[in-house]
């Protein structure tokens, strides 16, 4: 078993590079993001309330998104390993988390933390609006509000962390490609020594 979380700002890479890792490594992929996207599309209660505040830019409640790792976790048992793609985002969540893993015997094997200036951003979230239909990638201002957010609730999570030595910092400007490749080499070399 071995548990990553890619970690850093919104547009930093995360969904991007998660898609080729789980194609690599055969993870189970768990992104929060898309979990409350899917909420929205199925217009659940819940998928509601998150996208008044996701359109606003800032974090959904503690309460909801640890609810929805909780289950995610229980409905996948058979899992080699989990990624963790935009969560925890916040320090309650990294407890939270800790403790669900505890609860399994599991722990988080590597944080890998990838680093982009904010003015590369704020470009790569406003060129993906222009053909998404992410409300939040439409608008600056909701752009800045995101990356605010990771300022004030979410850098401090890398501390967290840090105290174990599990986080490792990558170079997220470059090709696709280079990015993965910093990415698997670190990736690969725990799991070797494990
Ligand atoms: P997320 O879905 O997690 O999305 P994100 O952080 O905005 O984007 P991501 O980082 O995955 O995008 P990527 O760089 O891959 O969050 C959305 C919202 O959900 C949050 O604002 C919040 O409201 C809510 N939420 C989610 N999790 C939560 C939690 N745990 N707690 C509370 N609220 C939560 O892609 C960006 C663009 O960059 C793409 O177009 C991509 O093609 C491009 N790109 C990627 N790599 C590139 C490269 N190397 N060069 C050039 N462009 C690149």
């Amino acid at each position: 078993m071995f548990n990553l979380i890619l970690f850093g700002p919104p547009g930093s890479g995360k969904g991007t590079q998660s898609e080729k890792l789980i194609a690599k490594y055969n993870f189970k992929h768990l992104s929060t993001g898309d979990l409350l996207r899917s909420e929205i599309a199925r217009k659940t209660s819940l998928g509601l309330d998150a996208k008044k505040i996701m359109d606003r830019g800032e974090l959904v409640p503690d309460e909801v998104v640890i609810g929805m790792i909780s289950s995610a976790l229980e409905s996948n048992p058979d899992a080699v390993g989990f990624l963790f793609d935009g969560f925890p985002r916040t320090c309650a969540q990294a407890e939270a988390l800790d403790k669900l893993l505890a609860l399994k015997n599991m722990s988080i094997n590597v944080m890998l933390a990838l680093n982009v200036t904010e003015e590369e951003l704020v470009k790569r979230l406003l060129k993906r609006g222009e053909t998404s239909d992410r409300p939040d990638d439409n608008n600056e201002q909701v752009i800045r509000t995101r990356i605010q957010e990771y300022h004030k609730k979410t850098s401090i999570v890398a501390d967290h962390y840090k105290k174990s030595n599990k986080v490792v910092m990558i170079k997220g400007e470059g090709s696709i490609n280079d990015i993965f490749e910093g990415l698997t080499k670190e990736i690969d070399s725990r799991i070797k020594n494990k």
